[in-house]
């Protein structure tokens, strides 16, 4: 019975990567973004007093891929505040949007004074960009892809936000006018991922870091992280500790305002996962000897809290789950234990053994598995494989 689904479950494992070449191997799935219909979608973030964003140096980050040419629209990226206010005597706040002619526009408002910085590239439709805007006292610095496009020189000071903003301009792929959803309002037709804000200035290198490296939300300065990677919900989660989590268009529920979750196409690296040593046991798995299990020892980096392991989530060979595990924290070690049988059969599906034929052969046998934030492991473990072999004749 088993046995049977494991085949199944290899076999659609087979095919699937033979069809999707392998871009939706299981340690590596595509993630997810938002895609706004350049109408009326957004993602609105909090805009509650007093207001979450920093006031001097900062950097503002995103992965951006337009569905329309330039020249067609404003297309909105972020508003923090930085859109036309209410309060005519108190505009503060920044943006990114890319403008009618078709630059990137980085835009500030410090003491009524519009800071404006244009890109020099104008990015077209159909690929993706990462867009970097970053204040650094009185630089204004625009990166696209990992390059700096242009820089200008802006007003010193804080952008002082106290009783200078109004509500509901806070938010992704949105530019409020006058502090509301009504018309004038100015929209992204195109999707967004990996939307961060630092309150900190990033160098050059960094920022050609961080543009393929997913963070975790703990990362030094960050203040806003969404990855989009939920998929699904009215909710883009704010990864950092302040939480400051975002709600699909207008309400809770659905409506018309919702962006649309979508496969991502920014180029994001996986998690490599952790690599671990593991040991199984028996060292030679002989499949005309007896027993019921396979057990595997796996030791985690002394950094790493041993009883944070996900039980459920060990696989052997990517197929074979444990059947239960024993923590040892004195020894940063798990004792998991597989079905031997499961096991021999993973195997032999594996290498493409005939189970009648005789072998003996060396197989590398992966384990996996993940911390509970999240954390992929992976260790690997060589041992002997064998079925049918003749014992060597003595005094050949
Ligand atoms: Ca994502
Ligand atoms: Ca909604
Ligand atoms: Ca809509």
């Amino acid at each position: 019975m088993l046995k049977n689904s494991l085949i199944t479950a290899l076999s659609i494992l087979i095919v699937t990567s033979i069809i999707s070449g392998n871009v939706f191997a299981a340690d590596c799935p595509p993630g997810q973004a938002l895609n706004f219909d350049g109408t009326n979608d957004y993602v609105a973030l909090p805009d509650n007093d007093p207001i979450w964003l920093p006031q001097n140096n900062f950097t503002a980050s995103a992965w951006v891929y337009f569905d329309r040419d330039p020249g067609v629209a404003w297309d909105q990226i972020l508003d923090l505040n930085g859109s036309p206010s209410q309060h005519s005597t108190n505009r503060v706040g920044y943006g990114l949007q890319r403008i009618m002619a078709g630059n990137i526009r980085f835009h500030m408002a410090i003491n009524n004074s519009d800071e404006l910085l244009l890109s020099n590239l104008i990015p077209a439709k159909g690929t993706w960009y990462h867009i970097v805007a970053v204040r650094n006292g009185t630089t204004q610095e625009l990166y696209i892809d990992g390059t700096l496009d242009n820089s200008r020189t802006c007003l010193a000071g804080p952008i002082d936000f106290v009783g200078g903003y109004d509500d509901n301009k806070v938010n992704i792929g949105r530019w409020t006018r006058a502090g509301g959803v009504a018309g004038g309002n100015y929209f992204l037709d195109g999707t967004i991922d990996d939307v961060r804000i630092y309150n900190r200035t990033l160098t050059a290198s960094e920022i050609s870091t961080i543009m393929y490296t997913p963070a975790n939300g703990t990362e030094p300065g960050l203040v806003g992280y969404w990855n989009f990677d939920e998929g699904a919900g009215q909710i883009a989660h704010d990864l950092t500790a302040n939480a400051n989590h975002g709600q699909l268009g207008s309400t809770p529920t659905s409506d018309s305002h919702d962006p649309a979750w979508a496969i991502s196409g920014a180029p994001l690296e996986c998690d490599e996962p952790l690599e671990v040593n593991i040991s199984i046991e028996p060292r030679t798995l002989n499949i005309q000897s007896n027993g019921t299990w396979i057990t595997c020892q796996i030791k985690l980096p002394d950094d790493y809290d041993v009883t944070d392991v996900d039980n459920d989530s060990i696989l052997l060979a990517d197929l074979v789950p444990a059947h239960d595990t024993q923590i040892n924290p004195g020894q940063q070690q798990i004792t998991a234990k597989f079905d031997r049988q499961d096991v021999i059969d993973a195997l032999i599906l594996m290498e493409n053994l005939d189970p009648n034929g005789g072998f003996s052969v060396f197989v590398d046998v992966e384990v996996t598995g993940q911390l509970n934030d999240g954390t992929k492991f992976k260790g690997t473990d060589n041992i002997r494989f064998m079925h049918n072999v003749k014992p060597k004749k003595h005094g050949n």
